[in-house]
């Protein structure tokens, strides 16, 4: 039975870089949900007849949501919605079911790599029909219906149950309940060489994959053990939790610490990964070495066509504009087009869709490809996986080797996190306001060659993007990038991101924050940040 409810616009609800993101409590809230819920129904022209996919990564408040949506949809007259087994997707999986079934879009549960729990944070993102993270057009008209809301509709009935595989009618809506890993692992089964990857394994190479008690580790299981051949062991934390076992799930060194310990050591296995809250992120360690997320997209970038879903080649090649400009030195030497886009996976979208680029990566640990179009955790594994097993490497010698070839830009981001919202802002607008007149000034060692505040024109559709962050270039060849975080729930974030390029074959060796030290002095002489924010200095470093 459908049941129309009066409600009232709540003001907040404009999605950031990747969806609505709040802290739990705060979509706890009586109409918090079912209103930003029936925003996106009348943002996108409503869902009459639409097929939709739904699935979260299992935090805390998934399962609830799952439920409201599924009545919210029903009582607005859904086809068909598509739902993982108990609620579960994660954010690759989700993407790439809305395009297998041709759905009109889906809404995925997830605050990504921000911790969960009641006390942590919850997150509500809308994907277009190609799979994708909603474009600004359509998460503007989104937050613009939700500026005038004044009813939703659900439906008045008992919850369904989700642990059943199968189909069932919710009024007149087709409930699907599907297995959330088949069809992804088989889809990574027809873009790998998983016979290679196989054999490199019963070799007696060793992995090890931290699934960081998220969405992950089933899919983990099933690619990497049940298809791949890994034991067991290979996996740490592989039963999501809804509260990720009271963990952060970011794959980088400071979050993932256990698994860099493990790898750093003399008996290391050859190989270690981690992926984030709703697997579209992906760490990448060696034996002794991590990879950075930039030198990891140059490397895949440089390799794809020893994978079979790549021999072909690759159509063109993007990044963030934070990310390092090794991808670029690739992109050169191999005579591909190369975008820069702002960050946010949403701005690749229409490269994927245009095949301008086979394949994209972002500095904050997002690298994918156009069989899906979300940033893909599992799938950089896999092809690092694959790469491995035909080059038969350790992953220390193919960075060496790379460096080599293309040179090495050293990489490092410095976050500055939940500092006092006035005071972030204070320092981005003042340092945007001398922009135009930084260029010659020096700063400690380096001279300032260029500064701007990053636009981006979409070369598909036009659009233009403004105000994406500041970039400074020194000429010295480093360069120096702030912006604000649009993923957090508290305070600003302030991240720093700095890169220097060294040509070899001299230098290549050297610790990052040890080569970057000439960009991090500039950084505050020209900025006043540990004044200003008063900060000794960053809280994380990757
Ligand atoms: C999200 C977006 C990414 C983006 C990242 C940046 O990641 O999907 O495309 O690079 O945010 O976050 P921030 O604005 O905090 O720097 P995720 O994994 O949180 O969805």
């Amino acid at each position: 039975m459908i049941v129309t409810k009066t409600t009232r616009p709540i003001a907040d609800q404009k999605p950031g870089t990747s969806g609505l993101r709040k802290t739990t409590s705060v979509f706890q809230q009586p109409r918090y949900l079912e209103n930003f819920v029936q925003s996106i129904w009348n943002g996108i022209g409503g869902i009459q007849g639409k097929t939709l996919v739904l699935g979260g990564d299992g935090r805390y408040f998934c399962q609830e949501a799952a439920q409201i949506i599924l009545k919210m949809a029903a009582a607005s007259g859904a086809r068909k919605v598509i739902v993982g087994e108990s609620g579960l997707l994660s954010t690759p999986a989700a993407s790439h079911l809305i395009r297998l079934h041709g759905a009109d879009g889906g809404i995925i549960l997830s605050a990504s790599h921000n911790p969960g729990g009641i006390d942590g944070d919850f997150g509500v993102k809308f994907n277009t029909a190609n799979g994708g993270p909603a474009p600004e057009s359509v998460t503007d008209a989104i937050f613009r219906a939700s500026e005038t809301l004044s009813e939703y509709q659900t439906l008045n009935t008992p919850d369904l149950d989700l642990g059943a595989l199968g189909t069932v009618m919710l009024a007149q809506t087709e409930i699907v309940v599907v297995d959330p890993v088949a069809d992804y692992a088989a889809l990574m089964e027809s873009l790998f060489d998983f016979d290679a990857i196989a054999a490199l394994i019963a070799g007696g190479f060793r992995l090890c994959f931290d699934a960081m008690h998220a969405v992950t580790g089933p899919y983990a299981r099933e690619i990497l053990v049940r298809r791949l051949g890994a034991p067991e062991t290979a996996l740490r934390n592989a039963t999501p939790l809804p509260d990720f076992g009271g963990g952060h799930p970011d794959p980088n060194p400071v979050w993932a610490h256990d698994l860099m310990e493990t790898m750093m050591r003399a008996d290391a296995p050859d190989f270690g990964a981690a992926s984030d809250g709703d697997g579209d992120r992906n760490m990448i360690v060696g034996r002794g070495i991590y990879v950075t997320p930039s030198d990891s997209l140059a490397v895949i970038a440089a390799n794809a066509q020893l994978a079979p879903g790549y021999a072909d080649g690759l159509a063109g090649v993007a990044r963030s504009m934070p990310s390092s400009a090794a991808l670029d030195r690739v992109a050169a030497a191999r005579g591909l087009e190369c975008h820069v886009t702002p960050t946010g996976w949403k701005f690749f979208g229409n490269l994927l869709d245009a095949g301008r680029a086979t394949l994209c990566g972002e500095e904050s640990a997002g690298t994918g490809s156009d069989h899906i179009r979300e940033k893909d955790g599992l799938w950089a594994v896999v092809m690092w996986l694959n790469i491995l097993a035909r080059r038969r490497m350790s992953v220390a010698d193919v960075m060496a080797a790379h460096w080599r070839e293309f040179g090495r830009n050293y990489y490092s981001r410095h976050d500055y996190e939940n500092v006092a919202t006035d005071a972030a802002n204070g320092l981005i607008t003042d340092l945007r306001a001398r922009l135009d007149k930084l260029a010659g000034e020096t700063h400690g060692a380096l001279t300032v060659a260029t500064a701007e505040d990053f636009s981006y024109a979409d070369p598909v559709d036009g659009s233009v993007t403004r105000n994406q962050g500041l970039q400074i270039t020194f000429a010295e060849g480093a360069r120096l990038v702030l912006r604000l975080s649009g993923t957090g729930t508290s305070g600003a974030t302030l991240r720093v991101y700095m890169d220097c390029f060294v040509p070899g074959p001299e230098g290549l060796d050297r610790d990052p924050q040890q080569a970057l030290a000439d960009v991090i002095l500039a950084c505050d002489r020209l900025t006043g940040m540990k004044d200003r924010l008063g900060r000794d200095g960053p809280d994380v470093v990757t």
